[in-house]
């Protein structure tokens, strides 16, 4: 960072800066977690693959809901960004039945107080995308919420603006993918409000750490998919026996090598661009 930035927040796997009152930098790390526990390892661009997806998407859903990106730094991995006031509210829309949502449709036959038909399977498609927002935990894991319990926490209007955004986020990015054969099963969404009061989507934007990305090669409803990006680490990781409790195994170079190399295929298929092309100019890829 050239110029003076104060620490204000740290994430599993970012960091965000304050570059004065009105700016924040947020920094993507090459850190990795899986199971909820960051590795001793570190992926390779992994950071400047996320930021530069983040960056692709913000640019062009600008005319769904406006988004706290400013600029991207030359290092790629850095989001000049605009500081808003956050919601209290995880914004998560589910176009597929996977991980919480899969669990609580086979306990309840319902996602957040939504009734859903029986029979369905695990990883289908749902009949349209649900909204199915949760708590912020500052530790441990987000609670579900129905939506007057969202309602309640936003305010009725926020939460119907809110829940309209989501999913035509999620529509616009999951039709963009599936052309370029990746499945963006969900997404998960954070909005603030700007000085004006207008909603602002915050955070990141469609990466393969704030959604679910499988490879529509091989999609086969009825049981669990592999992840797009993180499966070879996965499957290595459970492959040692290790029961998921800190700190997380090494990862040998071929693990390494095999998980790069998929982070930067989703990158290029999603954007088009080549990925040497981010590197040398991240800017380009807002396009
Ligand atoms: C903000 N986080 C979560 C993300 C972390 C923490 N534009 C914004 N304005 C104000 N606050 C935030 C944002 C954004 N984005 C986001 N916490 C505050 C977070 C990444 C790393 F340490």
């Amino acid at each position: 960072m050239p110029e003076a930035a104060l620490h204000v927040a740290s994430g599993k796997v970012r960091d965000l800066f304050a570059l004065d009152d009105e700016r924040l930098l947020l920094v993507a790390s090459d850190r990795i977690s899986v199971f909820d526990v960051v590795l001793p390892t570190e992926i390779p661009d992994k950071g400047r693959v996320l930021t530069g997806l983040s960056g692709f998407w913000f640019a062009r859903t600008r005319e769904i809901v406006p988004n706290h990106l400013l600029a991207l730094r030359a290092d790629g991995r850095s989001t000049e960004c605009r500081r808003l006031e956050m919601l209290p509210l995880e914004c998560v829309v589910r176009g597929y039945l996977a991980g919480s949502g899969w669990k609580d449709y086979k306990a309840t036959g319902e996602i957040c107080g939504q009734k859903l038909r029986a029979e369905l399977k695990e990883s289908e498609q749902l009949p349209e995308p649900l909204f199915t927002p949760t708590t912020k935990a500052h530790t441990g894991h987000d609670e579900p919420l129905d939506h007057e319990q969202a309602a309640a926490l936003v305010g009725d209007e926020r939460f119907e603006h809110l829940k309209r955004a989501s999913i035509e986020l999620y529509r616009f990015a999951s039709e963009y993918a599936a052309k370029r054969g990746i499945i963006l099963a969900d997404t998960k969404l954070e909005f603030g409000i700007d000085e004006e009061g207008t909603i602002v989507l915050g955070d990141e934007l469609s990466t393969p750490d704030s959604s679910r990305f499988w490879p529509a090669n091989g999609f086969t409803p009825g049981r669990g998919q592999p992840s797009f990006d993180k499966q070879y680490v996965r499957d290595y990781a459970e492959s040692l026996g290790w029961d998921k409790t800190p700190p997380g195994p090494d990862l040998p170079d071929k693990v390494v090598k095999g998980s790069r190399r998929r982070y930067l295929e989703a990158f290029e298929r999603l954007t088009g661009v080549p990925f040497a092309d981010y590197a040398s100019n991240p800017q380009g890829v807002l396009g």
